[in-house]
């Protein structure tokens, strides 16, 4: 039984506000704020690990005050011999908490393991609620101070603690709630303690977390889009000290993504658990084909069976060791033995339970540690090429003078003519352009010996100059902090950008990471008026100006006249939708599939804006203009189908040519728009002034927010199987402008 006479008393609440961000993490960046609502959420999950709490309820309130009720013992109320209750020293004194008895709790989990107290010496306001033994008690804190004694406010069925606090707006001054941050490691924390329920409610909004599966369910997640070889083998073992569960399953991409627990808190540079793990696998592996029989001139080893795994490790035991203060590695030793003890028994009757995938998985890992040969032999080859120096780069690089990484800027362009333009036009003191010829190699499907032969690869990682792969890749000697892909604004320059960035995602992540990637969004289109030009990075803006200059320029139009140009574009419209759908089975069309669902839009936007503008212009100059473009035919009407319908109109693209001449002739001025396809289409000067300038550029930065769905984006785009692509692509054509 629990008694106040456990608690130990440490310090009191003077040094947390002292220095808040020492206890619960930086106080301005957001951080330190979630840390105090995942604080008291670990400390529920202690009483579900204590085998008494089943459900977590967290409410956020206007992204200010949290809420969260657990159904557990409740925090004891008994006085202590202070003659005050237990819950007002749990609540008021450091490192108090019954925690730090191993007898209370089974396996005491907690990233900060910091306490109630903390949390409550940070918060302006903290209400407390227990119910236990039939009776339900109250308190309120200012700022950590108790305003009154624990007071009993009635009688109830229920067990289990309520807290309802506000984080200090004095302390976390620049942060706020980010109800992403808190929905992922909730999910997380879902798959990591099973049938535990959580319920999260913001503003009237409820979702409940709960799965029977545990980290089963979180590895089916993980390897949902992808082509899996074999079923997932999941371990569960509890033992009087000890929770150990592993789950594991093989996709056919070459990607790792193994993350590993302790206590439900990641450790990014694995330890002693992920250590057990290899080992025991690649024993057991190796057994199996000696006792299968199966023929194999290659010595495996546990970088062979990392391609294409998806695994989850969670370890659950008392007091955990970890190499530093942020639990990132564990290093208790006992833990290696155990989980290898474990999966030695366990893995070895999963591959003779499935003995077809068996196979295959074992001929995966017999071809890795062939090609590992090979390579091996390739990378030296690679290794030398990749020794080059940038002085031997020549052509392809054109570097800048400054030296200092920070200053420094690359631009990675396709094409030779773009490469060229943005060459002459660069600022050549800090701007280096690198011309990629076409694609680059797809590294979602390519494997290491085919990436590091690759020539734009190798080119790549020459100018960057910061190496590749766990040994070799040093940030230190990054070139530049500024790398920029500068693509066309059409399909293959978004293909190219999307592989560009595939590559560095999953073999330079830290240049993303470190935000030294961006993406130059250069001007889809110029208009030119009078002798002004104007560059639109956008549709919306370039509707807008057009709309303004012609405003300007109006004359008055003639209702008739207004409404015969109205039933001509119409009639335009229709002809194009009939041409479009009997045309549908020809190939070339059906290549063009996005093009068109875009400009098709495109049209209907445009007309409705056309519309506006006929209104304040003057039609008639607009038929002169076609008669005489177009004289050889008689009829004005079967002229203008003719130019949608065939020869001219081929594409939609020419669209703008016609409303180009529309404007020209309306206003009988140099007035005309140009799409910009290709970068190659803007001479030095205007890419400088519209893509390279620093002072007028527009750079978006690459971030990755979420690397789960990052890793399921990439794999669907880039990877292997075609099916969810195909329904990513479908679903989503039509909202983003996938042509841009
Ligand atoms: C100390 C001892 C016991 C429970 C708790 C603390 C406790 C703390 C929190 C914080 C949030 N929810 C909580 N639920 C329980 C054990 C009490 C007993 O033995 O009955």
């Amino acid at each position: 039984m629990y008694d106040s006479s456990k608690i130990k008393i440490l310090k009191g609440l003077d040094p947390v506000k002292k220095r808040p961000g020492m206890y619960i993490g930086n106080t301005d960046d957001g951080t330190g704020l979630h840390h105090m609502l995942f604080e008291l959420i670990d400390n529920s999950i202690d009483e579900y690990l204590a085998g008494f709490c089943t459900t977590i309820r967290i409410q956020i309130i206007k992204y200010k005050i949290l809420t969260i009720e657990d159904n557990g013992r409740g925090i004891p109320i008994d006085t202590h011999s202070f003659g005050i209750s237990a819950a007002e020293i749990i609540m008021t004194i450091l490192h108090a908490g019954g925690k730090f008895d191993n007898d209370s709790y089974n396996f005491s989990g907690g990233l900060h393991g910091v306490g109630l107290s903390v949390v409550n010496a940070l918060s302006e306001f903290m209400k407390l609620y227990i119910y236990r033994k039939n009776k339900s008690y109250k308190q309120l804190y200012l700022n950590g101070i108790p305003t009154t004694p624990l007071k009993t406010i009635g009688r109830t069925k229920k067990n289990g603690t309520k807290i309802s606090f506000k984080p200090s707006t004095k302390i976390f001054i620049n942060s706020s709630l980010n109800y992403n941050i808190i929905y992922k490691r909730l999910q997380e924390m879902s798959f990591l303690n099973k049938k535990l329920k959580i319920v999260l409610i913001n503003n009237e909004k409820q979702i409940v977390l709960y799965n029977e599966g545990g980290i089963k369910t979180f590895v089916a997640k993980l390897n949902n889009h992808k082509t899996n070889i074999c079923p997932i083998f999941y371990l569960h073992s509890k033992k009087t000290n000890m929770l150990i569960e592993v789950a594991v399953q093989w996709n056919n991409s070459f990607t790792e993504l193994v993350k590993c627990y302790t206590n439900n808190i990641p450790q990014t540079d694995g330890g002693t658990h992920l250590f057990g793990f290899r080992t025991a696998l690649t024993k057991v592996i190796k057994t199996y084909i000696k006792k299968e029989n199966i023929k194999n001139n290659y010595s495996i080893n546990s970088d062979d069976i990392k391609e294409g795994i998806t695994a989850i490790i969670a370890i659950k035991m008392q007091n955990p060791k970890f190499s530093s203060q942020t639990k990132n590695k564990l290093i208790s030793s006992e833990i290696k033995i155990a989980v290898e003890n474990e999966l030695n028994k366990t893995f070895y009757l999963y591959l003779l339970e499935h003995p077809k995938e068996s196979k295959n998985l074992i001929k995966k890992f017999i071809n890795s540690a062939k090609i590992r040969e090979s390579s091996r032999k390739a990378r030296n080859v690679a290794r030398k090429r990749l020794a080059l120096d940038v002085a031997k780069l020549p052509g392809k690089l054109s570097d800048c003078q400054e030296k200092n990484p920070k200053k420094s800027e690359l631009y990675i362009v396709e094409g030779d003519s773009a490469g060229g333009s943005a060459k002459q036009g660069r600022d050549r003191r800090i701007q280096a352009v690198l011309a990629l010829k076409g694609k680059i190699i797809n590294v979602e499907k390519s494997g290491f010996e085919k990436i590091f032969v690759s020539n734009e690869i190798v080119t790549l990682i020459t100018a960057l100059g910061c190496g590749i792969g766990q040994k070799e890749f040093d940030i230190k000697n990054l070139r530049y902090h500024t790398i920029i892909i500068m693509t066309d604004a059409d399909v293959d320059g978004s293909h190219i950008r999307t592989l560009l960035l595939a590559f560095f995602f999953r073999y330079m992540p830290k240049l993303i990471e470190n935000g030294y990637v961006y993406i130059a969004q250069p001007p889809l289109f110029k208009i030119k008026h009078i002798k002004k030009d104007i560059y639109i990075n956008n549709e919306k803006d370039l509707h807008k100006h057009t709309l303004k200059i012609c405003l300007k320029e109006k004359q008055l139009l003639s209702n008739k006249k207004y409404i015969s140009i109205k039933k001509l574009l119409l009639k335009y419209i229709s002809v194009y939708n009939i041409s479009n759908k009997r045309k549908k089975s020809d190939l070339k069309l059906e290549k063009n599939y996005l093009n068109d669902a875009y400009y098709l839009n495109k049209f209907y936007s445009f007309y409705f804006y056309l519309n506006k503008l006929v209104l304040s212009s003057n039609i008639y100059y607009v038929l002169i203009s076609f008669k005489k473009q177009l004289n050889k035919l008689n009829n004005f009407n079967d002229k203008i189908n003719l130019f949608f319908n065939k020869k001219i109109f081929k594409s939609f693209y020419k669209l703008y040519d016609l409303i180009q001449l529309i404007f020209y002739k309306l206003f009988y001025k140099s007035f005309y728009i140009q799409r910009y396809k290709g970068l190659g289409e803007m001479n030095p000067n205007q890419l400088w002034e519209t893509s390279m300038n620093p002072f007028k550029r527009i750079l978006f930065k690459m971030i990755i927010k979420d690397v789960c769905k990052a890793n399921l984006l990439f794999n669907i785009l880039m990877g292997e199987s075609v099916k969810p692509r195909r329904h990513f692509i479908q679903n989503n054509a039509l909202l983003a402008n996938i042509d841009l």
